[in-house]
Parts: C-alpha cells; sequence; structure tokens
C-alpha cells in the first residue's frame, strides 16, 4: 500500500538529489593525467559550440569539489548525481587506471558521504575517450567491450562507498546527435552508424552492469538513465499515430525494448529496414543486454509532438535538439515535429509537466516492480543576479513545482518513484549551447566562479528539507 500523503508531501524516504556531469563542470581537463575526450576535440572544433566554448575550465568543479558540496549540504540535499571522466580515469580507454583519476573521485565521494549527501554514480555521460572515437567510436562493438573494462575499474574503486550507479546516461543523445545530426561530440552524421551506435552503447549497458556487479557489494543497486520521451501524436488520425509509433520506437524502444523487455521493437527493424540488417546484433547480445536492474533512472524536459509528414515535406525538423541540415532520425523523413502550444523555456523547449506523470506511468505499467528515479528535470532560464547580487528565477521554481507536483501524483496512483535530481546543481557547459544557457539552481559568475544560489535553490532545499513542496511564491 503506497504510504498516504498530503497534498503538497513526499514519502518520507523519497531521495532529494541534484545532477551533474563530468564534462559539464570539471575543468582541469588536462590535469594529474587525463586526456581529451571527444567532447574535448568537438568544442575546440570551430563552429561546434556557441561562441566556440568548451570544457576546459568549466566551473571548475574539479578543484571547488569542497565548496559544491558544502553548497549541497547547506542546501539540505540528500543525493548527489554526477559523472565519471572516463579519460581521466583511462586515458587511452584501455588498459590500467591512472590512480590519480580515481583519487578525486574517491576524494569526491567521501565529502559527499562526510555530509550525509547520498552519491550516484554515472559511468558514461557522453565523454568517449577520443583515443576510443579514432578506432571507430560506438559504432563499434569493441567500444562496448572497453566500456565494461572501465566499468570494472571504477566498480572495484568507488564500489565500497558508493551505492547507487548508473551505467549510461542518455544513449539515445549519445547515438542520435552524435552520430546521426552531428551537433554533439562526435559530430558526425551517418544515419547507419547512429543504429549501430544505439545497439553498442545497450551492449556496453549490458556488459557494464554485469562487470560492476562482478566486483561490487551485492547491496549496490545498477540503473541507467533514458531520456525516454512522451511522444504525442499531433491527431487521432492513423498517419499520426504511425508517426508517433515510428519516433516512439526510435527515442524510446530502440533502448528499453532490448534493456527491459530482452527484444528489439520489430516495427523499429521494419521502418529502418532499408537503411541495415541489424546484422551487428549477434547471437546472445540480447540476453547481455537484458540484465536485471536494480531501479530505472528518466530524465524528462519536454514531450514531443508528431504528424506524418505532408507530401510537399523535406525532412524533420523544429525537434529541439540544436540546429543541423541533418536529421538526428533515422528513417523518419516521413515524421514532421510541431513545437507544442504553451509556454517554453530558455532552450524553447515546451513546458508540460504532464508529459513526466505520463513517462513514470508508462514505465509504471511495463516494468510493474520496477523502483523508477527522476534522474534529470529543470529548465534553463536567462538569469541574472540582481544590482543586490540575488538571483531570482521564479519561472524555474515553477516549472519545479509544476513537475514535482506530477511526479506525486504518479506516487499517489501508484508509482514507485523514489527520488529525483534536479537538472542541474550548477550553471555549466550546456554541450552545443556553450555557457549561454543556464540550468543550474545555483548560479555561477563565469568571470569569477563564484557560485550564488538562485530562489529556486532556497525553493528546492527546502522541498528537500521537509519532503514538502514550498508554494511557488514563497519568498526565498
Ligand atoms: O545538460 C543536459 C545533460 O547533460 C543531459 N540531459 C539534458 C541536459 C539539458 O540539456
Amino acid at each position: 500500500m503506497p504510504e498516504p500523503m498530503s497534498p503538497v508531501s513526499f514519502p518520507s524516504t523519497f531521495l532529494w538529489g541534484a545532477a551533474t556531469s563530468a564534462y559539464q563542470i570539471e575543468g582541469a581537463v588536462r590535469e594529474d593525467g587525463r586526456t581529451p575526450s571527444i567532447w574535448d576535440t568537438f568544442a575546440h572544433t570551430p563552429g561546434k559550440t556557441a561562441g566556440g566554448d568548451h570544457g576546459d575550465v568549466a566551473v571548475d568543479h574539479y578543484h571547488r569539489y569542497r565548496d559544491d558540496v558544502a553548497l549541497m549540504s547547506g542546501l539540505g540535499l540528500g543525493a548527489y548525481r554526477f559523472s565519471i571522466s572516463w579519460s581521466r580515469v583511462q586515458p587511452t580507454g584501455r588498459g590500467p587506471a591512472v590512480q590519480r583519476g580515481l583519487d578525486f573521485y574517491r576524494r569526491l565521494v567521501d565529502e559527499l558521504l562526510a555530509k550525509d549527501i547520498k552519491p550516484a554514480v554515472t559511468l558514461y555521460h557522453w565523454d568517449l575517450p577520443q583515443e576510443l572515437e579514432d578506432a571507430g567510436g560506438w559504432p563499434e562493438r569493441d567500444t562496448a567491450y572497453r566500456f565494461a573494462e572501465y566499468a570494472q575499474i571504477v566498480g572495484e574503486a568507488l564500489g565500497d562507498r558508493v551505492e547507487q550507479w548508473i551505467t549510461l546516461n542518455e544513449p539515445w543523445c549519445s547515438a542520435f546527435l552524435g552520430y546521426g545530426s552531428g551537433v554533439h561530440a562526435p559530430g558526425r552524421t551517418e544515419p547507419v552508424a547512429t543504429l549501430r551506435a544505439s545497439h553498442h552503447l545497450n551492449l556496453a549497458h549490458g556488459l557494464g552492469a554485469k562487470a560492476l556487479r562482478s566486483v561490487m557489494p551485492a547491496r549496490n543497486t545498477v540503473a541507467l538513465s533514458l531520456n525516454s520521451s512522451t511522444v504525442r501524436p499531433l491527431t487521432q488520425d492513423a498517419a499520426d499515430l504511425a508517426a508517433a509509433r515510428k519516433i516512439d520506437d526510435l527515442a524510446n524502444g530502440i533502448f528499453h525494448g532490448p534493456i527491459l523487455h530482452g527484444a528489439y521493437p520489430e516495427s523499429l527493424f521494419t521502418a529502418t529496414r532499408q537503411l541495415t540488417d541489424w546484422s551487428y546484433v549477434q547471437d546472445g547480445d540480447l540476453a547481455t543486454i537484458n540484465q536485471p536492474l536494480d531501479a530505472l533512472g528518466l530524465n524528462y524536459y519536454t514531450p514531443a509532438l508528431v504528424s506524418a509528414a505532408g507530401p510537399d515535406h523535406s525532412g524533420p525538423r523544429a525537434d529541439g535538439h540544436g540546429t543541423s541540415e541533418h536529421s538526428p532520425w533515422p528513417a523518419a523523413d516521413d515524421v514532421l515535429f510541431h513545437q507544442p502550444p504553451g509556454d517554453r523555456t530558455a532552450m524553447g523547449w515546451s513546458i508540460d509537466p504532464t508529459g513526466l506523470y505520463d513517462l513514470i506511468m508508462r514505465y509504471e505499467r511495463e516494468v510493474p516492480g520496477l523502483p523508477l528515479y527522476i534522474t534529470e528535470n529543470g529548465a534553463a532560464y536567462d538569469d541574472k543576479p540582481d544590482p543586490d547580487g540575488r538571483v531570482h528565477d521564479p519561472e524555474r521554481i515553477a516549472y519545479l513545482h509544476g513537475h514535482l507536483a506530477e511526479v506525486r501524483r504518479a506516487i499517489a496512483d501508484g508509482a514507485d518513484v523514489r527520488g529525483y535530481f534536479l537538472w542541474s546543481l550548477l550553471d555549466n557547459f550546456e554541450w552545443a549551447y556553450g555557457y549561454e544557457k543556464r540550468f543550474g539552481a545555483v548560479y555561477v559568475d563565469y568571470t569569477t566562479l563564484e557560485r550564488t544560489p538562485k530562489s529556486s535553490a532556497h525553493w528546492y532545499g527546502k522541498a528537500a528539507r521537509t519532503g514538502t513542496l514550498p508554494e511557488v511564491d514563497e519568498v526565498f
């Protein structure tokens, strides 16, 4: 029986966290043996990121992690999700680990534990060691085996002190934006490579989960974070429903099919058969990928609204993933993306908290009994300090309130959602958008790197401390 809840309260065990990723915050890209990842290379390639921004310094978390942990502690957060930079640990993506790299993460974890903040480690948040991309990257099968080796190294090093593990973050972005539209590193625009990369990311998840479990205490949990999309058809016409089905397969089924159910959707094979015969799916792969999971992480920002393309249409557009003449979606030129009505964030993403509710309930139905975590949710706004130095961000508070209220509604309706990680703790390097887009609950002055908690940080901190959502207009 779900715990009874008052209208704004969450279960007492609910985990209130914040999330970041290595390349977006750490900086120190040449320190302690770290070598370039695909994002170092991509960001330093002219024209790839807004303003030529890169993560060389980012918000210097590598040197300021103690202050950042103190900030979280001051706000009263209970958990922190961060990722490990693969090339800091294994500079060539293979072979022995660099102890200094691992030591940084040990210090970070110890600092968190000392402040009673639960660490949640993501092994891969898009920053493939450049040497592995030079060898072919995710479209090559060997990359999955390299990931398993890396997972084992990190599991051995941190498994005694980190209980929550996430293999991959948003494999859709790695495959479809990295190898499809090319708006993310490594910037390739090869539809078949997108599908091959997807399969090898799935394989990496399965091999990585096995590797982690082989070296970690049994109490630790293994999950992955999907940016599963709530795909809505523009109308209930058969053609629009088919378009939504196709995008659902390409956004969701391509990952959760093999990972959660041990099979790719047949309709995905049908939709893509002119591009590929999927012969890179080898015997035994699906069983390897379909590892039992302890939890599923869902990252949610905005829903997708799609229809069948009319006859005068020439390819997908307006799908909120950056601008590129190349579609991220292989075999989907017959699908149109639409801007849903209503308010938008500074990313241009429409705000629809019911999409989060729908996503949660979908997985509750698809994998009943599997605990869910919202491993990312948040919004970018054009935040600026007031003359008094404070940063007021009422839009972000409204966004968080709306989405957390939907999480609570899902729990009340029986969903087993165990926690929520706000994206992001700090303003940071927003990939191709550089530092232009601010997702942080904590404002970062990019000249001084000084941190200032925005009013949303105080609002969220109060929610975390009390387990209850403050009113949107409460003054902080
Ligand atoms: O900043 C990203 C993060 O790295 C992955 N999920 C989406 C966020 C906002 O775009």
